[in-house]
């Protein structure tokens, strides 16, 4: 199996063509989106996101909107964190959770206004919940998904090309800050943020129909760094600790175990779904399992990847669960991610990972690797 059928059900990101251009090799699909994966050589990616620039259609990224005069209201209730004293042109990393404090997702919330906040939301159906949530609340807010589809610019290089671009004022834009701007007369937000820890910008694409534009212009900025196409790299973010929502925690998790326990906030006034079970987590001496790293011992071969979520044992019992695991180019070993029982990690023990070329031990350690 090698194709994927591209029908309507499937979007296009207004970037398409320029993707198509610059030598995209895999997709994913990611809210229901094309999200491009890799221009053929992984290897050469990681290097350009490490060592350079790189750009990157992440327009699945897309954006939960609520406008109106309810807007703040009902942003805070879908966020388990105090949003009360965030203001215009911020942008946070939160958790949206069930009723039972379990996570939803984990999106970058950003308040364009006192009446418009978007959720820029990973892989699930966030606009269905506001929606349907917020009507059965009677709020007085609209909740669409807007026009806007962000273009990442990753890389220690990224910083200059978008000063370039944008003006040297960029530079002191905060982690997750950003301005309503635009280039070239394309309407834009640009924002410090992405999912990588090598530094950069999303330029938030508000038209859809200049997509092809912005790319052209960023590209040509972007020769004299030698900026190339790429895409969130799994490399990377395993050695960096970022969550990836759906893959990483299995759909019972909430936010404590899923690694989000200092985006939360229990002790606090504002009313949020799944305050009450996150503060019987508290309540009850912590999340029962942990997010954390694992060291693999040996090499990981062709046989690998794992399949989603491999059993992590303990003298042959059950404690865990693996849901990525690499070879580090930068530290020379096998890595990984796994939840696990917290009295397991809390005892530092050395646990065992069922690989399709037998048991390996595994020793575990705090986030990020690097
Ligand atoms: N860009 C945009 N929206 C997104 C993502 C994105 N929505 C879904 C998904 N990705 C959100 N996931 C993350 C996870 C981690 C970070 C950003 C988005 C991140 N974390 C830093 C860290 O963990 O060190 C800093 C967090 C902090 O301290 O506040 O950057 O990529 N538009």
């Amino acid at each position: 199996m090698n194709r994927i059928t591209l029908s309507p059900r499937i979007r296009m990101t207004p970037y398409h063509r320029s993707v198509v251009e610059a030598g995209v090799s895999d997709i994913s699909v990611y809210n229901k989106m094309v999200m491009p994966t890799s221009y053929g050589d992984l290897l050469a990616e990681y290097d350009r996101l490490l060592n350079g620039v790189a750009i990157w259609d992440v327009s699945v990224e897309r954006q939960v909107q609520i406008s109106g005069p309810d807007a703040h209201v009902c942003a805070q209730y879908f966020t388990a964190r105090d949003i009360t004293n965030m203001v215009e042109g911020q942008g946070k990393y939160v958790a949206m959770c069930d009723h039972a404090g379990r996570i939803l997702n984990d999106p970058v919330l950003m308040k364009l206004s006192g009446n418009r906040y978007w959720f820029s939301i990973g892989d699930n159906d966030m606009l269905l919940w506001c929606k349907g949530i917020a009507a059965e609340r009677g709020w007085d807010v609209d909740v669409t998904e807007p026009d806007v589809s962000p273009l990442a610019v990753q890389g220690p290089k990224a910083e200059d090309l978008i000063a370039e671009l944008f003006g040297e004022h960029v530079r002191d834009l905060k982690y997750f800050w950003f301005i309503e701007t635009e280039l070239q007369g394309i309407p834009v937000v640009l924002c410090r943020s992405g999912w990588s820890k090598q530094g950069g910008f999303e330029l938030f694409l508000q038209d859809g129909s200049r997509g092809n534009d912005l790319y052209s212009i960023v590209m040509a900025a972007g020769e004299k760094y030698d900026i190339g196409p790429g895409a969130p790299n799994h490399v990377e973010r395993v050695e960096s600790g970022l969550l990836s929502y759906g893959g990483d925690n299995t759909p019972d998790s909430n936010p404590l175990e899923a690694g989000m326990g200092r985006y939360v906030d229990t002790d606090t006034e504002v009313e949020y779904i799944g305050k009450a079970a996150l503060q019987a987590v508290v309540a009850n001496g912590g999340p029962e399992r942990v997010f954390v790293g694992v060291n693999v011992e040996g090499e990981l071969t062709e046989a690998w990847p794992l399949p989603a979520r491999t059993p992590v044992t303990l003298d042959g019992e059950q404690v865990g669960t693996l849901s990525a695991i690499v070879h580090s180019h930068r530290l020379g070993r096998t890595i990984g991610l796994a939840q696990i029982a917290r009295t397991v990690v809390e005892a530092d023990a050395t646990v065992e990972i069922e690989t399709p070329e037998g048991r390996r031990s595994a020793t575990l350690q705090k986030l990020p690797f690097l």
